[in-house]
Order: structure tokens, then C-alpha cells, then sequence
């Protein structure tokens, strides 16, 4: 296991949680904008920077990676919306199958597209369960992917896809209501899916408070990942960090 997956589990074996702070280089404002978001990030408690978007409109993929990566030292993970998304200028991609849907282009196509890129780029690869889940509004990830996000009332259905997922070799996963869903991904569908795998859990979308951050690390998330309430409100996240560290002493 190389370097980040295996950070993450040893901050599940020390019950610590996580915090990803999720950068699009579309949204994330200009130069000025992302070197203030990045020192709000290295004041507080995030752990990893996730970069990426369903769908990047302009060319500033490459542009922003590098200024993160000569401004920050926190870890840069990708989070590829497509097999465009690959860049050197990063120390590992979140490589996202999306097994909620039955779009086999998300599901293997874009991999192959990729793969060369990516074993040429050295980056870890972080093999990723990747879940959409319908969190009361359609967003950018299920239009654009053409899948239908599970119902977030159906636990049953996200814990036996994580547990098929698992059984696939998959070593990460990932529930996500997209970017700028209107409520987080229900408290008892994270429970569930905590129930049938001790792999890595990573939840995200919707996430805009303390409470909200709270209630995913207390259902067994063992990172939250959060963008649009950040890029509203850059001092959230002094809350968020307040409640991953909250988290640790109420596990
Ligand atoms: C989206 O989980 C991430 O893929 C973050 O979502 O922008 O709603 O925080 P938000």
C-alpha cells in the first residue's frame, strides 16, 4: 500500500477523521482567491485537497494544480469528472468506478483512456467505489455521468453496491450527493454501508455546517469531503475542522 492510501488507514486506526477540502479549478475564484483558500486550508484541520469537477468548461485544470502544489503541502488527490483529468502535478487520483450507475463508459471506459497517462504520470492510484446518491436535487455528477443516483432512503441498496464493490477489489468508497446537493447524504444510508465494510468511507456533497459534519462523522464516515459551502463561506472551515476534531474524542 503506498503513501496516501495508507495514511488514511492509519487515521482510521487511530479513530481519526479526515477533511477534504474539494477544489474545481472552475470555481474556485482567481490566483488571488485560491492562495487565500489554500491558507484558510493550511490554518485549519485539512487533511487532503481534492481537485476536479464533473464537467471543467475552462482550461484551468493544469494551472491551478501547479499553483497548488507551489503554494501548499497538504497531499493533492485528483478527482477525475473525466480521463482528461490527469496531471502529473498531483500525488494521487482517486481512480472512480462508478458502480451506483450502469454507464459502462464510467464504469471501465474512461480507465482505458486513461490508464497509459496515468502509469506514466507515477501518481498512486486510490482504486475507488464511487456511489451517487440522490440528495434532493439533480446535480452536475448524475446529469452528466447519464445515471440514476441511488434513492437516499434505500440504504440497503448503497450497502449491498459497497459490498459488491468490495468483493470486485475495490479499496475505497466514496458516497456522494454531487456538488451542491441540497441536503447530505442520510445519516443512515453512511450507518449501513459503515456496517459491511471497514475499508475507507468517504462522504460528500451537501455538507455546509457543523452539525452536518458531525452526523456523517458519527454515521461512520471516515472523511468528509466538502466544496460549494467553502467556496460561499470560506471561514466554515474553521467549523468543519471543529467538528472532525469533535469527532475523534465522541467515536
Ligand atoms: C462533490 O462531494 C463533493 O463531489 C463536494 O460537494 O460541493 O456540495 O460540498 P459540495
Amino acid at each position: 500500500m503506498k503513501g496516501i492510501e495508507s495514511q488514511i488507514h492509519r487515521m482510521q486506526l487511530e479513530q481519526h477523521k479526515g477533511l477534504a477540502l474539494l477544489i474545481d479549478p472552475d470555481k474556485c475564484g482567481d490566483q488571488v482567491a485560491l492562495l487565500q483558500l489554500l491558507k484558510a486550508a493550511s490554518e485549519c484541520a485539512v487533511d487532503l485537497l481534492f481537485v476536479g469537477g464533473s464537467l471543467l468548461s475552462t482550461d484551468r485544470f493544469e494551472d491551478t494544480l501547479r499553483i497548488i502544489k507551489s503554494t501548499s503541502n497538504l497531499p493533492v488527490v485528483l478527482f477525475p469528472g473525466s480521463a482528461q483529468q490527469v496531471s502529473a502535478h498531483a500525488d494521487a487520483l482517486l481512480l472512480l468506478s462508478l458502480i451506483s450507475g450502469r454507464n459502462a463508459d464510467l464504469l471501465i471506459g474512461q480507465h482505458v483512456q486513461a490508464a497509459p497517462r496515468i502509469r506514466a504520470s507515477g501518481l498512486e492510484v486510490l482504486p475507488t467505489g464511487y456511489l451517487l446518491i440522490d440528495c434532493g436535487n439533480a446535480t452536475t455528477a448524475s446529469y452528466i455521468s447519464q445515471t440514476m443516483p441511488i434513492p437516499h432512503h434505500k440504504a440497503e441498496i448503497a450497502s449491498t453496491t459497497v459490498m459488491a464493490g468490495e468483493m470486485l477489489g475495490l479499496r475505497l468508497f466514496y458516497l456522494d450527493g454531487g456538488s451542491g446537493a441540497l441536503q447530505p447524504v442520510h445519516s443512515e444510508m453512511i450507518q449501513s454501508v459503515r456496517k459491511i465494510t471497514s475499508l475507507p468511507l468517504i462522504v460528500g456533497g451537501g455538507i455546509r455546517n457543523y452539525d452536518q459534519a458531525h452526523t456523517a462523522y458519527k454515521a461512520g464516515a471516515d472523511i468528509i469531503v466538502v466544496g460549494t459551502a467553502v467556496e460561499d463561506n470560506l471561514d466554515i472551515l474553521f467549523d468543519l475542522s471543529k467538528a472532525k476534531k469533535d469527532a475523534i474524542f465522541t467515536a
